[in-house]
């Protein structure tokens, strides 16, 4: 079986790339200090496919948290398909689509449409400079170091989120929050030195066959990321939610075969204790990804990865990448599957 992956050294080296992109918004800092704070625009649509459209959700609650301002975030079909339903004639838009590689069909198609047919602007982000999205894009921010030799993003994902962070963080004038951001290179080779041999063994040594991801807020779209990692690689059945919908039904499926994975938030901390009773009633293995932790937790819990960046809520989010997406990479190992050539998928979606 091969043993080096293209995949491993992609999440290994991620906190490089996040280095790189700290280092491309400095310099483009008085470019990009404009992007969200024009007044001109009366709402923002963030636009992606998979996990571009995840990482989408993700940004667009940071930027509804800082800027204020309507922000939604559409997968590039939906405003390709009705773009009436989430455009009008007459208001003025800024669309920030998002693509690894700018030639994704429907990202490409939907922004050339609008932009003949609406009053729109557009900043891109992508990891290729000679992309067609970008020749239809009016600014944009390029990060080559974030693109990857795999299908499956991992390292482009955190980065071009970080870049929109962090972007956001300068047009609010959050000075404290773009300071958070910059430590998140540090914090993330710590966090993949603590859990990396972790998560190989608790692979090792995981029955389940169905996994479910919870996130709310900025995570739901994390935790959005972090099933398709799993569907993708490991090839098993995966679900997300928002982490309290949970209950409201989804769970009828929960069994001992199943690995509840919960991206807390500091926010969610009043639920922990609750809905963990509530997981442990179901029979379901538990992995939580949480800042820090406290005993009542740990024993309803059969992992805990501790963040321990004494970061914001916001701030905090990327870090809980890694862990998941190194679950995800040696579960497929285990299953004798190849991440770096997961079934049915090719690195660019055109047709
Ligand atoms: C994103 C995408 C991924 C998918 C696979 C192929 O395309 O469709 O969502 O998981 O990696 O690429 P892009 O528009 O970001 O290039």
């Amino acid at each position: 079986m091969q043993q080096n992956f293209h995949t491993l050294d992609e999440i290994l080296s991620q906190p490089d790339a996040w280095e790189d992109v700290i280092q491309r918004v400095e310099k483009d800092r008085n470019k990009l200090n404009d992007v969200f704070r024009n007044e001109e625009y009366e709402e923002v649509l963030f636009l992606g496919c998979g996990s571009s459209y995840y990482l989408c959700l993700s940004a667009s609650r940071v930027f509804a948290n800082f800027i204020g301002r309507k922000s939604t975030a559409l997968p590039s079909s939906e405003l390709l398909l009705y773009p009436d339903i989430y455009l009008k004639r007459g208001k003025s838009y800024l669309i920030v689509p998002v693509s690894r590689s700018g030639e994704t069909s429907e990202t490409v198609n939907a922004l050339s449409y609008v932009r003949e047919s609406y009053r729109i602007k557009s900043f891109a982000i992508s990891c290729y400079e000679e992309s067609s999205l970008l020749k239809e894009s009016d600014a944009c921010l390029i990060l080559p170091r974030a693109s990857e030799k795999s299908v499956v993003m991992t390292k482009s994902f955190t980065s071009m989120l970080l870049a929109l962070e962090l972007a956001i963080a300068l047009s609010a004038e959050a000075n404290d929050y773009y300071r958070e951001l910059q430590t998140l290179p540090k914090l993330g080779e710590n966090i993949i030195k603590r859990y990396k041999s972790f998560l190989e063994d608790f692979v090792k040594d995981l029955g389940c066959e169905q996994f479910v991801y919870l996130g709310s807020g900025p995570y739901y779209g994390l935790a959005c990321e972090a099933m398709l990692k799993m569907k993708e690689m490991a090839n098993l059945p995966c679900e997300a939610y928002h982490t309290l919908e949970y209950i409201h039904g989804p769970k009828s499926t929960a069994n001992d075969k199943t690995l509840v994975c919960l991206l807390y938030s500091a926010d969610e901390r009043k639920w922990e204790e609750r809905f963990l009773e509530e997981l442990a009633s179901l029979g379901t293995r538990n992995l939580i990804e949480c800042e820090v932790s406290m005993d009542r937790i740990r024993k309803l819990s059969d992992l805990v990865v501790e963040i321990k960046s004494e970061l914001s809520d916001f701030a905090r989010g990327i870090l809980y990448m890694p862990p998941l997406q190194l679950l995800a990479f040696y579960k497929a190992v285990k299953r004798n599957l190849n991440p770096d050539r997961p079934k049915n998928l090719s690195q660019v979606v055109t047709y």
